[in-house]
């Protein structure tokens, strides 16, 4: 497509949307403040950099052998930059603890501190591209039995207790870094694959380990360090019982003043959360998405633009409440060209974004509140059919990143150029 071309079907499409009175200007304006988080671990299939031969456990997994995979944090980084590129608007990077770089040594992961994650954050500073944080509780022997912050073993749970305690140190120095709020976010895999008799007491015990790693007495500043606590309904392996359960963290963020995380795959396979967070926020400030595809037993899929995903920023618009979401992709492919899926992931949600930003709320308020249904639902099935691509194209053409499908010429010379290479 032509400049010419998709300027005339911008054009063309804000006569549409002016007609509803939607502002196309300021939709765009709104999106291109919106920072999103892209997640590191696409770009590896969650390896880590700590341990090259490490396999990935937690009951959760990465399928495939597409080449290309990127085999130290340097190849890492240059594939997210190149995915970024690729990407419109604000990026933010989100790390796990296990890519950590020592330089050859081993660091323990209860006695990380920031000084192995320089590189993230030299690089950090350099692109602009802020840093997220997430402690690592899987692909480690003391994780090996399937628990790890609610472990009865007191000398794995303690080690994991310093872990979390280690990782907050190292956002709160991300964030100083970045001069800007670092989230760190807290998933552990502990659960049981088969019907515990007992529930409570590896709660109680996750309770105690979380009271000693967000215990004020650490000193990390919560302007700096964003804690979030993510929760999961099963893994592979830990099918029957998950210690850390929607339930568990929804009550454990509101109590104790922390962000709750929903992870778009990790409930009940028809389970939407769309409808969850005009409830949790009526009750917290914030909450960090995952925004993740489920697929039967998996809940990391490539996100695409699908109804769950627009539904999900269909509710943050209409709720005013972007502004209180912490946004970060979380999926793993290991199928297919990996910058691709980032860009895949990205884009499709930018794009609900859009979409939602696109509606026009007066008409569809005025429909509800004069109680014609009909009308709304029209109005809705309209909004379905409006020009939401040409808007889209305007938006890639303006910030200066390909437009449609052309991203996928950049990944694939990327390929043949670089990615093709690491083979052997
Ligand atoms: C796993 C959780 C978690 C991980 C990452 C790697 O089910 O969604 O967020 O995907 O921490
Ligand atoms: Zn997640």
């Amino acid at each position: 497509m032509t400049r010419q071309q998709i300027n005339a079907a911008y054009t063309a499409a804000c006569t549409l949307y002016r007609a509803w009175g939607v502002n196309p200007e300021q939709a765009l304006a709104a999106l291109a403040a919106v920072p999103l988080s892209l997640h590191c671990w696409q770009g590896d299939d969650v390896r880590g950099l700590e341990n090259p031969g490490a396999s990935l456990t937690g009951g959760i997994v990465a399928t495939g052998n597409y080449p290309g995979v990127a085999r130290n944090g340097d190849e890492l980084r240059a594939d997210m930059l190149k995915a970024s590129s690729l990407i419109a608007g604000v990026k933010r990077a989100n790390v796990h603890a296990f890519y950590g770089e020592a330089d050859g040594a081993r660091v323990a992961r209860d006695r990380l501190t920031p000084a192995q994650f320089t590189r993230w954050m030299r690089w950090s500073k350099q692109h602009g591209i802020a840093l997220d944080f997430n402690p690592t509780f899987f692909s480690h022997p003391h994780a090996a039995a399937g628990m790890t912050l609610a472990s009865a073993d007191e000398h794995i749970r303690r080690y994991w207790i310093r872990h979390g305690i280690a990782c907050r140190a190292i956002a709160q120095a991300m964030a100083e870094n970045q001069g800007g709020p670092c989230v760190c976010n807290f998933w552990i895999p502990d659960g049981t694959k088969d019907v515990p008799v007992d529930r409570w007491t590896p709660r109680a015990r996750l309770v105690d380990s979380y009271n000693r790693i967000f215990d004020p007495a650490h000193g990390v500043d919560p302007r700096k360090c964003i804690d979030t606590v993510e929760a999961k309904l099963f893994g592979i392996g830990s099918e029957e019982y998950t210690v850390g359960s929607h339930e568990f963290y929804l009550a454990y963020a509101l109590k104790h003043g922390l962000t709750p995380c929903l992870d778009m795959g990790h409930f009940h396979p028809t389970e939407t959360i769309h409808d969850k967070l005009s409830a949790i926020l009526t009750f917290c400030d914030k909450v960090l998405l995952h925004v993740s595809r489920g697929i039967r037993w998996d809940s990391d899929h490539i996100v695409l633009l699908n109804d769950d995903v627009k539904n999900v920023f269909a509710e943050l618009v209409r709720g005013q409440a972007l502004h209180r979401m912490y946004l970060a992709l979380d999926y793993f492919d290991a199928s297919v060209n990996r910058i691709g899926a980032w860009v895949l992931g990205a884009r499709a949600t930018q794009q609900a974004l859009l979409a939602a930003l696109l509606e026009p709320q007066a008409a569809l308020r005025d429909c509800e509140q004069r109680g014609d249904g009909a009308g709304k639902l029209a109005l809705l099935e309209e909004c379905k059919l409006l020009p939401l691509g040409a808007v889209w194209n305007y938006y890639c053409q303006t910030q200066g990143v390909p437009v449609g499908v052309e991203w996928l010429e950049a990944v694939r010379q990327y390929e043949t150029r670089v990615l093709r290479k690491r083979q052997g």
